[in-house]
């Protein structure tokens, strides 16, 4: 049986020590705790409701849709759009900002969304996830622009993820530390079951796909190339290595038990700096993972601080255990 602090109740307690809050973001998050129930659902029933499988369009950057990214992209549209508490909102399946329509109230908050990122993953029944950032809209505007978006990590109110795997799991932050739920199916709530996870400084577990290697840089080849001559290499330790091909459950992992994640800059396709998107999956997972302890870094800059130049623009990411990402960073700055 399921007791302790449900997420409602959490976030209702953070908004209380906020002298002023007006809750209008603990409502918005209550819509985004809605929008992952019913995704986590889907994902859940899969074949049994017919969910798996290509959805037959593609999406602005060219990447083939499931039927499952298409249908958590409106879930997650639906589930936020009518409540008044955003101006508009930007996902990794829609080319444009989405204006919220003309016959809801507009509210304060700009929200950014990867639906269902590691969707690759859907049909072969491993773990997905949905991630997500909130910002500020600029005060007195009317309508929202794709301008109001290109704001920093470092600016970010929230950011999240669901992760459906074995269980279901809601982890957020909100510049206090990072806090994990775990979903009970049963009773459909959410219930505190990870408080403050902190990623370990140290770490024997890296992960990157290694398919990539030979278009990667120096500082990179060296970093790996060491942590697999393990104990009897210049780290002198065994390194272990994973790669599950979803960016939320390799960073799940590394709040759990420490580790890093490498998506670097690689020369595979000279015209993208990476594969990763900076404004739905990188600043949201570089604000949990540093809330966490953890260290988060293109290789050459922290990620939080770059300037957006695009919704959809892609960054290296090197994230994860502190003392393994500054050895990374460190690397970088012998090599360039
Ligand atoms: P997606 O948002 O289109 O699902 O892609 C992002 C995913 C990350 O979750 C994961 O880390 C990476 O792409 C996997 O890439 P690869 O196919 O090179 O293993
Ligand atoms: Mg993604």
């Amino acid at each position: 049986m399921s007791s302790g602090i449900t997420i409602t109740q959490f976030i209702i307690e953070e908004q209380r020590r906020i002298p002023g809050a007006s809750g209008e973001f603990t409502l918005l998050l209550n819509d985004l705790v809605s929008a992952t129930k019913v995704i986590a659902n889907a994902v859940n029933k899969g074949a049994l409701a017919g969910v798996l499988g290509a959805a037959g369009s593609s999406n602005v950057q060219g990447e083939d849709q499931k039927k499952l990214d298409v249908i958590s992209n409106d879930v997650m549209i639906e589930s936020t759009n009518w409540s008044g508490h955003l101006a508009a909102m930007a996902s990794e399946e829609m080319d444009e900002i989405l204006p919220i329509p003309a016959e809801y109230p507009k509210g304060k908050y700009l929200l950014l969304f990867d639906p269902l990122d590691g969707s690759s993953n859907i049909d072969v029944n491993i773990s997905v996830g949905t991630i997500f950032s909130i910002l500020k809209a600029p005060e007195g505007k009317s309508a929202a622009t794709t301008e109001d978006f290109l704001q920093p990590g470092t600016q970010q109110v929230c950011a999240g993820y669901a992760l459906y795997g074995p269980s279901t799991m809601l982890v957020i932050t909100s510049g206090h530390g990072v806090n994990g739920f775990t979903l009970d199916r049963n009773v459909g709530e959410y219930y505190l079951t990870h408080p403050n996870m902190q990623v370990p400084d140290d770490t024997q577990e890296f992960a990157i796909n290694a398919s990539n290697a030979r278009f990667w840089e120096a500082p990179v080849k060296r970093y790996v190339d060491e942590c697999l001559a393990g104990k009897e290499g210049p780290r002198a330790k065994d390194f272990n290595m994973r790669w599950v091909a979803s960016m939320v459950a390799e960073v799940h992992r590394i709040l759990t038990r420490g580790g890093i994640f490498m998506y670097p800059r690689d020369t595979k396709d000279p015209s993208k700096a990476g594969k990763l998107r900076l404004m739905y999956e990188a600043n949201p997972m570089s604000f949990i993972v540093e809330q966490a302890g953890g260290v988060c870094s293109t290789g050459r800059e922290r990620i939080m601080t770059l300037p957006p130049s695009g919704l959809h623009q892609r960054v290296p990411v090197i994230l994860g255990s502190k003392n393994e990402v500054d050895k990374v960073v460190q690397y970088h700055k012998d090599m360039d």
